[in-house]
């Protein structure tokens, strides 16, 4: 008996345990039967960092990518920065989420490149209000109080629209075109955005000169391969006689090309339609060295050392220009571009 009993109370016991083992693994507590991850122990600044929370647009375009890549490279741990990066994914809403969380982060500067123009006075007043500096970089705001931003480092992109609607005067008249009817149509890039209206109105500035010219329409192609080869069907489908595509930037030029080529339609000085493009991102580098893109207007993506640079001086007191522009340079068909490749960043 006491043996049964014994015995009883082994398997009472085993099956006691067996089910207290059971119920830890089921009493919904994963880390008991999910292999320990532990997680990343969220890196901490060093007490001398220079903390600097990055708010970019997203990643729309090669412009972009090497933009946001140019910040990955200057503001490293090795040199004293610790980088709080947060992607817009084109949404002004996520962006205005990332200052609110880089003010409660406490950073030392806010880095922000603005999807539009307009919307940022009351997060911007709030960065003021914690004592945070605000640094605009690529596009810029239109806000009420200027004092609301530090500076603005980035592109004279009203200057870029110009100087395109002058080397088309340029063109039209080398080829004795001067005052024929041009009929032209436009890729916008994200509406609101400094890049938009600057290029729109630089390269309208322009065109006022040329009562020959003819703009057929503006569409927004969004900065986007997608959106402007779809906006590039519609204006192939709307207009017989299109001369000149002028495209917002290069993402939205490849799409254009892969319309206007299903269309049976010749790019170029010898085709049917000519392209203007913005960015001069090596991919389109390439395609002006083909002739298909006559020409294309810089706008230079590695702002990130001026941007180092401005907040160096920051640093040590200085008072630093309230717009700070990068140099730019423009490409043609004209030019060897392979040669000019061979010494170029992007
Ligand atoms: C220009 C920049 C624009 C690029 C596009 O400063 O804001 O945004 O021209 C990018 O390629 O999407």
């Amino acid at each position: 008996m006491m043996v049964r009993k014994r015995k009883n109370l082994f398997l009472f016991a085993f099956l006691l345990c067996f089910l207290l083992l059971l119920a830890g693994c089921s009493n919904g507590n994963d880390a008991a039967i999910t292999p320990k991850s532990e997680p990343e122990s969220e890196s901490r600044p060093d007490e001398d960092d220079i903390v600097i929370g990055i708010s970019q647009v997203g990643s729309e375009s090669d412009w972009r990518m090497m933009n946001t890549k140019a910040y990955m490279d200057t503001f490293t741990e090795e040199k004293g920065y610790y980088l709080i990066f947060e992607d817009g994914q084109q949404k002004q809403e996520n962006q205005v989420k990332a200052l609110r969380k880089f003010i409660l982060k406490d950073v030392d500067y806010i880095v922000l490149a603005p999807i539009v123009e307009t919307g940022w006075d009351a997060v911007l007043k709030e960065a003021q209000d914690a004592g945070i500096p605000v640094i605009i970089v690529d596009r810029n705001v239109s806000v009420e109080d200027e004092s609301l931003y530090i500076c603005r480092v980035g592109s004279d992109l009203m200057q870029e629209g110009r100087n395109a609607g002058e080397w088309l005067a340029d063109y039209l008249e080398s080829r004795g075109r001067r005052n024929e009817k041009i009929n032209i149509v436009t890729l916008q890039g994200t509406p609101g955005s400094t890049a938009q209206i600057g290029r729109t109105s630089g390269f309208a500035e322009v065109m006022e000169k040329h009562a020959n010219w003819n703009m057929l329409e503006y569409q927004s192609g969004d900065f986007t391969q997608a959106k402007a080869y779809e906006v590039m069907e519609y204006f192939l489908d709307t207009y017989d006689d299109i001369d000149v595509v002028i495209s917002e930037n290069d993402n939205m030029t490849f799409g254009a090309i892969e319309a206007i080529k299903e269309a049976g339609l010749k790019l170029g000085k010898n085709g049917d339609i000519m392209i203007i493009s913005f960015d001069a991102v090596r991919d389109a580098l390439l395609l002006v060295q083909k002739g298909e893109i006559m020409a294309d207007f810089e706008c230079n993506p590695i702002i990130a050392p001026l941007v180092e640079e401005t907040i160096q001086r920051l640093e040590r007191g200085e008072a630093v220009e309230k717009v700070q522009y990068i140099d730019e340079t423009y490409f043609d068909y004209r030019m060897d571009i392979e040669t000019l490749l061979e010494s170029r960043e992007y």
